[in-house]
């Protein structure tokens, strides 16, 4: 928590307007920043306060780009343009939108109020449209570019439903320290994104970051950084009133001196004052141009020069309006344009190092909204009806297309998900059915058109292969024919293509599945975008992963291979913690199939949650290499048939192996013990479940295909089913467990951290030996590794008979048949 600074007050100060249409922009600008600042000052100040703790929100920072905004919202924008507002320029954001007609001014008051405004603007929770949410610095900078791809993709392969809709542009506006960020540079560097003439980035250059003044002159070196990744990049650097100074005969003496200055001595100019930012200006100059800088200023009143020093194109509505037909003309790349703002404009601690979460006094809140021209004892007031600046904000309502009905999103209905014909063989991984499943689907007239995949770099090592050679690989124009070269990858480029390839970019990968998830949100169109990545590397772009989620996302995340399963590649590539994010995350049904039958089910699922016309959501579905011999499921089938199979798979979980079915001749005195196994372990779980039934152990075995819909049936049932008087409420574990059987020890394992399974024992009071991989792997084969890692049947069978000298009242078999819970007495194993 950054405390409030004390910090030293100057006069706001209010550029000259020319022409009326320029006096009215002004007036917008600032009743724009009066409402920003005062939002926060009611959230800090006004408002009651319940637990002491600082509000906050960042009138600096909103300050800073209230000039953009305006020039953004009540000039350049059309409707359908998408913009990304960066995370702390929410309240300037907000009152935009109150005064475009789009939010209740009853929500002024209710700045990070809980069900009021967030305090950065958020797609979902805010109740005025936000296009994109912003918060974690750096991915509300992409996003626009990500959904411009996904444009992009819809005009080529949905023509006439998407060709309806506008041109749209795709606008972030970011802090300058916002850049410092590596998912920005990422993006840059990917080469479907760089030819998108409709993507416009506008850096609100005011040199400081949270803390500080960023040292030197930072800009100069990202400049050539965005030119070098063939951005178009332009400046909106001066205002009028300096550029009108540099064109007189010693001006550019005065330019060369501000170029050159670094942002820390020009933090300190503008906020000295008159006399003493003369002398620092003339002083700090090479000798050689010290007169003519004298020279250059020598007429501005001592009063008038910080203001004059202070005259940034990021402010100056004319200059802004210029650059950002410029960013229009160029149609074949995307623009950066850089404008120069000063951090808390026309507030008292405008240009302040430690301003970013500094906050107004009352006083100094009222006197500026005294000098913003606004009305104390209203302070929520819009514009007086039929005045110019009313007129102005109705004319922009209709010309932004607020206010009217959207088109409803296609599919109008969920699309039928028939059960792809693949072969499986008697030995296969999940993965190898994943891809198998995937060019089936290619060919599926109904869901194959809305799939589209994307990974980095990973497409063949994910098994993405034989997909795309049908579906092709997307590009803006057809790739050069390879004649008759056969090859086992075709990659075939064209417009065509529903295979979109990434770099090595995880971050990227999950800024490509949050726009491509939003389709139908963003462009009425629900596609199904599957994106594969290597588990263990899904924690490099966790950050967007959790963004993607965030903005309510539809898309199927493949993280594959995974665990130690992937043996030979060793420790740098195992995963552990991912089954965690899949049971933690919000809004993520995560999946461990083992059999080949059960990856279709759950990839159709996945996909079902991408299109159906209400139940949306995301889907993650852990897989791997190992091949696991089909036959073992052949109980299952059995019991249940291939629909039960299916329904119980999808719930979560299913028997495997009972005891009493499986082991007809164990005596009635067997303990219970019961083996909960995920993914690839499952073979060593039966295996050890059948050494337990030799031992005269009832061993059953449940396999678990989904610890997130366990734990939520667990975890978000149990309070509701006990309130409603309903203690066996607790989702799928009170089928998998019946009464009798609740009180036994509970092995759980898995190839990965013991932690992921091990709430299992939680519901019903049962003892748990959880196993699992809680050191870092090394190279090696998949028996020396389970071995080391304490999950291969010998250890299962070694924690199944520890677990049952846990057990107070062991339950037995004999129990199980006759119903009794834990009544039976201890028998030796
Ligand atoms: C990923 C992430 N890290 C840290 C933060 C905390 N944070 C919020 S604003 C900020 C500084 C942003 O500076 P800049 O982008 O220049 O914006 P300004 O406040 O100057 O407008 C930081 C570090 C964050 N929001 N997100
Ligand atoms: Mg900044």
């Amino acid at each position: 928590m950054i405390p409030s600074v004390a910090i030293a007050d100057v006069e706001p100060s209010r550029p000259p307007a020319a022409s009326p249409d320029e006096r009215t922009l002004d007036a917008v600008a600032r009743r724009v920043l009066w409402l920003a600042v005062r939002m926060v000052h009611e959230a800090n100040h006004v408002r009651p306060n319940v637990g002491g703790i600082k509000v906050g929100g960042h009138q600096a920072s909103s300050a800073s780009v209230v000039s953009i905004l305006t020039a953004m919202y009540f000039r350049w924008l059309r409707a359908g343009d998408l913009v990304a507002v960066k995370p702390h320029a929410s309240p300037a954001y907000h009152a935009i939108q109150y005064l475009l007609g789009n939010l209740d001014g009853s929500m002024l008051t209710r700045l990070r109020d809980f069900g009021g405004l967030q305090s950065y603007p958020s797609r979902t929770k805010d109740p005025d449209p936000v296009d994109f949410s912003t918060g974690s610095v750096g991915l509300g900078a992409v996003a626009p570019m990500f959904a411009a791809l996904a444009d992009r993709y819809l005009r080529a392969h949905f023509l006439e439903s998407v060709a309806r809709q506008p041109e749209r542009r795709f606008v972030a506006l970011v802090g300058d320290a916002e850049l410092d960020e590596g998912n920005i540079w990422e993006a840059l560097l990917e080469e479907g994104l760089g030819d998108l003439g409709n993507v416009t980035m506008i850096v609100d250059l005011n040199r400081q970051s949270l803390d500080r003044v960023v040292p030197g002159i930072r800009v100069r070196r990202v400049e050539a950084m965005f030119a070098a990744a063939g951005w178009h990049a332009i400046e909106a650097k001066y205002g009028s009133r300096l550029e009108a100074r540099f064109a007189l005969p010693d001006g550019p003496a005065l330019r060369e001196r501000i170029d050159d200055m670094e942002n820390e001595e020009y933090q300190i100019l503008i906020r000295r004052p008159g006399p003493e930012a003369r002398v620092r200006l003339i002083d700090g100059a090479s000798a050689s141009g010290r007169d003519a800088l004298a020279r250059s200023v020598a007429d501005v009143p001592d009063d008038d020069l910080p203001e004059l020093l202070a005259d940034l194109g990021g402010h100056d509505q004319g200059v802004l309006e210029r650059l950002l037909r410029d960013a229009d003309r160029e149609t074949a790349r995307p623009t950066v344009l850089f404008a120069y703002t000063i951090k808390g404009w026309r507030l008292p601690f405008a240009g302040d190092s430690l301003n970013h979460s500094a906050l107004l006094g009352a006083e100094q809140v009222d006197r500026l909204g005294e000098a913003l021209g606004a009305d104390l004892a209203e302070p929520w007031a819009a514009f007086t009806p039929g005045s110019a600046e009313a007129r102005l904000c109705a004319r922009r309502r209709r010309d932004l297309g607020y206010g009217i009905a959207k088109e409803p999103i296609a599919p109008a209905s969920t699309p039928v998900l028939a059960t792809p014909d693949v072969r499986i063989p008697a030995s296969t991984s999940t993965q190898q059915t994943f891809g198998d499943t995937l060019a089936a689907l290619a060919r599926d007239a109904e869901v194959g058109p809305r799939i589209v995949t994307a990974a980095p770099d990973v497409a063949v090592s994910t098994n993405l292969g034989g997909w795309i050679n049908r579906a092709g690989v997307f590009a803006r124009e057809d790739g050069p024919d390879r004649g008759d070269i056969k090859r086992p990858l075709a990659w075939t480029l064209g417009p065509g293509g529903r295979h979109i390839e990434l770099g090595i970019s995880e971050m990227n990968l999950f800024m490509w599945l949050s726009q491509f998830g939003l389709s139908g949100e963003l462009f009425r169109e629900r596609l199904a975008p599957v994106g594969a990545v290597y588990d263990p590397f899904i924690a490099r772009g966790l950050d967007a992963l959790i963004y993607a989620l965030y903005v309510h996302a539809r898309f199927v995340l493949v993280g594959t291979p995974s665990g130690v399963s992937l043996a030979p590649e060793g420790g740098a590539h195992q995963s552990t913690v991912t089954p965690s994010l899949g049971i933690e995350l919000p809004g993520l049904r995560s999946y461990e199939p083992v059999f080949g039958r059960e990856v279709v089910w759950t990839l159709l699922e996945g996909l079902r949650g991408c299109l159906d016309e209400d139940d949306g959501f995301a889907t993650y579905l852990r897989l791997g290499t190992r091949p696991i011999d089909q036959s073992l499921a052949a109980p299952v089938e059995a019991r249940l048939g291939l629909d039960g199979w299916r329904a119980a798979v999808l719930a979560g979980g299913y028997r495997l192996i009972d005891a009493g079915e499986a082991a007809a001749t164990l005596p009635a005195s067997s303990p219970v013990v019961v083996v909960m196994a995920t993914g690839s372990i499952v073979p060593e779980a039966v295996e050890a479940v059948r050494i337990l039934h030799d031992e005269e152990v009832a061993a059953n075995l449940i396999v678990v295909t989904s610890a997130e819909r366990l734990a939520s049936g667990q975890h978000g049932g149990r309070l509701d089913a006990l309130r409603n008087g309903r203690p066996d409420g607790v989702g799928l574990m009170a089928e998998l467990l019946p009464p009798a059987e609740r009180r036994a020890p509970i092995v759980t394992v898995a190839d990965a951290a013991s932690h992921a399974l091990s709430f299992v024992g939680g519901i019903y009071g049962a003892p748990v030996v959880p196993l699992g991989v809680d050191a870092f792997g090394q190279s090696g084969t998949i028996p020396a590794l389970y071995r080391a890692s304490g999950i291969d049947a010998a250890h299962i069978v070694e924690a199944a008979l520890l677990a049952l000298d846990l057990a107070e009242r062991p339950t037995t078999l004999g129990a199980l048949r006759d119903g009794s819970v834990g009544a039976g007495s201890r028998a030796s194993a």
